[in-house]
């Protein structure tokens, strides 16, 4: 008995493959094309159906049959690939319409971020510095009584150590009142010197001659005081060189020579006038005159400096006899409104962009 598929002559296969290809034509979707798929080439589908059936043929009707059935076979498959081929490259082209792209917008970018002005104008002070030999160091903010007004000479009555000029930390006392500890935020960055050459003395005490100090401290300190030129917290730039022959003569030419470099005008004036600091005897303020721009011919306070007190370098470990050394402070938040013209310190403390973002 033949089985009922071999009523497919050759007439019936070309018919399956025409049917297989207009199958797959009406499939609109690639999903749908792979159940259409299966319905021919699928375990279950017409063709394996058929090639299934060929072992019920006699022997001699096999060979002709199979290669018929094969034939057919590549052919649908053919036509599935090009179906397949086709819906891909239409949903691509779909997709390329609908998600079209508009290339020659502006990026979008990201926010940048930049350096403070002040950090700006401290980087380029310790640059300098590091230029002529110095070091830079730096301390603790929150300091002992001792470090940041014994050791440098000031006095217990002095009005810098009042409550009323400096950040205290408070305690609480047996009966709840509260109490002044010794420990405050630094009022200047003078304790880094002091903790700088005693470190150097403990560094360097197994030889007779040390070598020399030169270092310079900037920092973040703290005082009680606030208005358009003043801040609670602002910076400070203090240096040191201590040696066998320092003198005020290296004072002026260290300073002037940065100021110069500092400002980039050989011409600026600087005057030493004489003054007055505990930490220091002789004393002077350093006055600058610019030769163009808008400050022309106005002298400036800039800053501060000495030759080290003798008590200051005893706390500090150093014998006075032996050594001498100067000293100087200045303040980098108002060197940096000098440079760019600013006029109100609090700009620099209130993060407005508007304002940061000038400094790119
Ligand atoms: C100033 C002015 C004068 C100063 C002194 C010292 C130390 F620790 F070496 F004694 N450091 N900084 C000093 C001297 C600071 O600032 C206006």
């Amino acid at each position: 008995m033949r089985p009922p598929f071999f009523l497919t002559g050759m007439e019936n296969l070309e018919q399956l493959v025409t049917q297989a290809t207009a199958a797959f034509a009406a499939a609109t979707e690639l999903a749908r094309l792979e159940d259409v798929k299966a319905a021919y080439l699928g375990s279950q589908g017409s063709l394996t159906a058929l090639l299934k059936g060929l072992g019920k043929l006699p022997p001699e009707e096999r060979k002709s049959a199979g290669a018929a059935i094969n034939d057919a076979k590549s052919r649908i498959e053919a036509a599935l690939a090009a179906r397949r081929d086709d819906l891909k490259n239409a949903r691509l082209a779909a997709q390329l319409a609908s998600e079209s792209l508009d290339v020659t917008l502006p990026g979008r970018g990201q926010a940048r971020g930049s350096i403070h002005p002040v950090m700006r104008t401290l980087d380029r002070i310790e640059q300098l510095f590091r230029s002529i030999g110095f070091e830079v160091a730096d301390g603790p903010e929150i300091e002992t009584d001792w470090h940041n007004f014994t050791a440098l000479n000031t006095p217990e009555n002095h009005p810098a150590r009042s409550m009323h000029d400096t950040f205290y930390l408070l305690d609480t006392d047996e009966r709840g009142g509260r109490v002044r500890e010794d420990v405050l935020l630094r009022t200047h960055t003078s304790p880094v010197q002091i903790r700088t050459m005693l470190a150097h003395v403990e560094k360097y005490k197994h030889l007779e001659h040390m070598p020399e100090i030169r270092v310079i401290c900037p920092g973040r300190v703290y005082r009680v005081d606030s208005d358009a030129t003043h801040s609670p917290m602002f910076h400070q730039v203090e240096g040191l060189w201590v040696g066998e022959q320092v003198s005020f003569a290296d004072l002026k030419g260290v300073v002037a020579d940065f100021l110069r470099r500092f400002f980039e005008s050989d011409d600026l004036k600087v005057r030493f006038r004489p003054s007055f600091f505990p930490f220091t005897e002789p004393s002077a303020e350093i006055d600058v005159a610019f030769m163009h721009g808008a400050l022309e011919g106005r002298w400036l306070e800039i800053a501060g400096c000495g030759m080290v007190h003798p008590n200051v370098l005893r706390f500090g470990g150093i014998d006075p006899e032996k050594y001498t050394g100067f000293a100087f402070g200045m303040g980098p938040d108002r060197l940096t409104m000098l440079r760019y013209g600013i006029n109100d310190l609090r700009l620099f403390f209130d993060g407005d962009l508007r304002f940061l973002s000038q400094f790119q």
